[in-house]
């Protein structure tokens, strides 16, 4: 029988004060694990202590700033004498910036891949050698829709979840020998902050034009919630996933499957 079981494991979920990356941690705790996260400012790392406890999760949160290779590897080795050595690492700090390519600077499409792409690289870096040692480990990227397809206005995230579904396939080619998976979850639609601006409620009452598209595209008719992603991070997070590497795991509601709403009397 498969072992969702993670009792005895340490879990690092990065910029996971709240959101998805919150969601996924509180499955991980649920399974067994042990929490490390962190965020880029301490009152944000405090409210999700606060969060935590309130879910009966003794979580030991970090400030760093992921895209900051000292910075992590100065954590890393403080949670490794504090807590312990990463058994599961889920990337998750992200950012999104919605500028039409033409309008964005070098430096705004710089930024975002150093979060969303250069960050993963980072953190993996620093967890894996640890994870050699130890016999094994698991690292999980959260990538996106927009690993597989473009929309407008948000070219530097693609570019850079495409990167991060590339990345994740040659971590797991690279360091599948020592035992370590390394998957990735692509999210669909999730109603979180980062999305707030897509699902705003209009002037006159109307949902927003995209959260109108968004749910035509979705065949379950509806956005997904962070925690629809809980138990698909415990799958790449345990044993029961050991012959699982270099897959990126859609949760989408099948966005990806579906060609979209017809219209209607068709
Ligand atoms: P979110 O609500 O914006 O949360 C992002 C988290 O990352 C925040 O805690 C943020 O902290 C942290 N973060 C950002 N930059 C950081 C940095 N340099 N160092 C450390 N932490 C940093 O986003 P979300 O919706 O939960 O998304 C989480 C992940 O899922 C992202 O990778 C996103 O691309 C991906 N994703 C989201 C969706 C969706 O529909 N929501 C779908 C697919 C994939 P601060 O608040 O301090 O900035
Ligand atoms: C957007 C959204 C998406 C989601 C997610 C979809 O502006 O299109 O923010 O990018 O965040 O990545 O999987």
């Amino acid at each position: 029988m498969a072992d969702f079981s993670l009792k005895g494991k340490t879990a690092l979920v990065t910029g996971a004060s709240y959101g998805i990356g919150f969601a996924i941690a509180n499955a991980l705790a649920e399974a067994g694990a042990t929490i490390v996260f962190n965020d880029i400012k301490q009152e944000l790392v405090d409210k999700g202590l606060a969060a935590y406890a309130e879910n009966g999760i003794t979580a030991h949160g970090y400030v760093c700033d992921v895209t900051n290779e000292e910075a992590v590897q100065a954590m890393v080795a403080q949670i490794e004498s504090e807590v312990g050595v990463v058994d599961i690492l889920v990337n998750n700090a992200g950012i999104i910036k919605r500028i039409p390519m033409l309008e964005m600077s070098a430096k705004d499409f710089r930024q975002v891949i150093d979060v969303d792409l250069n960050a993963p690289f980072i953190v993996s870096k620093a967890v894996i050698p640890s994870m050699i040692k130890k016999g094994g480990g698991k690292i999980i990227n959260i990538c996106s829709m927009m690993s597989e397809l473009g929309r407008e206005t948000v070219s530097a995230y693609a570019a850079a979840k495409g990167g991060l579904k590339m990345l994740t396939k040659n971590i797991a080619s690279e360091y599948g020998q020592y035992n370590i998976q390394c998957n990735g979850i692509g999210p669909g639609y999730i109603a979180t902050p980062q999305t707030a601006p897509l699902r705003e409620v209009q002037p006159d009452g109307s949902k927003h034009p995209f959260d109108q598209f968004i749910l035509a595209k979705t065949p379950a008719n509806r956005w997904g919630e962070a925690a629809d992603l809980g138990g698909p991070a415990v799958f790449l997070a345990s044993s029961a996933s050991d012959f699982v590497n270099g897959h990126i795991l859609y949760v989408d509601g099948g966005i990806l499957a579906y060609i979209g709403k017809q219209p209607q009397g068709d």
